[in-house]
């Protein structure tokens, strides 16, 4: 009985916590600011807010290693990550990411460019977006608050526009939330969400074909971290895909027929504050314990009266 009670209690609050979750409690627009060309800095943050809540975009990608220059597309999980420079195109597309492997020299933004992922520059081509044809660009969220992710809004996308979503589960890392992402690589993160889903990160969803149209995710159950991550194609637990699938539903490789190079430009994202402890409607543990012992008391009154 006393179980019963509580799980209906904790019913009610779990139907209060989705009607509050229908609408996200902020959205933060990203498309303001403005490109340094030439000789960008790797590593250079974009800061956002609506409200209290604020977010700080940083860029990366798979561009680290020895096979850095190396054509191949089937390094982007075994290359290292490093930072790369998060571009911004305005009044409306958002942000891009311009990774470290772009090699054309004239008009690209890196001066000492040498890679193969050549159209990577901030001006021209269509990878001055997050993409994946060459590396895997992913973007860094830190937000001032944990804070429940539960929506994306692309201002651009080009050919195909699957996206990924992982969330830091757990603990602040020590060094730092760059220390989890800069000289790792994408395996070793897809690793982490299979082994150790509950500290690390953790994949929330994948995104199939996006668009223009709002994105919505993590609203049932929502889990709630100040560090996300948003990268193309899609997220399994070998590492970055195409983020496309066969009609078996299984992954189709980069390179392969079917798979299809997303490339996309963040403008908003929008999200849930954690909700206050609750106060009313929901028994304190004290009261709890009380009516505890109220049912014991009413058990042995029970047990009494059967005796007689
Ligand atoms: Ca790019
Ligand atoms: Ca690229
Ligand atoms: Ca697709
Ligand atoms: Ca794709």
């Amino acid at each position: 009985m006393k179980k019963s009670v509580i799980l209906a209690a904790l019913a009610v609050v779990g139907l209060a916590g989705q009607q509050a979750q229908a609408a996200v409690d902020w959205t933060i627009s990203m498309t303001s600011g403005s490109n340094t060309n030439p000789a960008p800095a790797y590593g250079n943050t974009r800061s956002y807010a609506s409200g209290t809540t604020g977010v700080t975009v940083s860029a990366f990608s798979a561009t680290g290693g020895t096979s850095t220059t190396s054509s191949s597309n089937t390094s982007r999980n075994s290359n290292t990550i490093e930072t790369a420079y998060l571009s911004i195109y305005t009044p409306s597309s958002g942000l891009g990411v311009v990774n470290r492997d772009g090699s054309n020299t004239s008009s690209v933004a890196v001066t000492s460019a040498t890679g193969s992922d050549y159209n990577e520059f901030v001006n021209n081509g269509s990878e001055h977006s997050m993409d994946n044809e060459g590396r895997s660009d992913v973007m860094l969220l830190t937000f001032t608050d944990q804070i429940a992710l539960q929506s994306l809004k692309l201002g651009w996308f080009n050919n195909d526009s699957d996206l990924f979503v992982l969330a830091w589960s757990g603990a602040n890392p020590s060094g730092g939330i760059a220390s989890q992402l800069a000289g790792k690589t994408f395996a070793q993160i897809a690793a982490d969400t299979t082994t150790d889903p509950e500290n690390g990160w953790k994949l929330i969803t994948n995104l199939s074909n996006v668009g223009s149209t709002e994105a919505s995710f993590n609203t049932t159950a929502p889990l709630y971290s100040s560090y996300w991550l948003i990268g193309t194609g899609g997220f399994n637990g070998g590492g970055v895909t195409s983020g496309d699938k066969n009609s078996s539903g299984n992954w189709i490789s980069f390179g392969s027929t079917g798979a299809k190079y997303d490339y996309v430009k963040l403008a908003s994202v929008g999200g849930g504050n954690m909700p206050p402890p609750p106060s009313t409607g929901v028994p304190e543990p004290g009261s709890l314990a009380l009516a505890g012992v109220a049912f014991l008391g009413l058990m042995g009154m029970r047990r009494r009266n059967e005796k007689v």
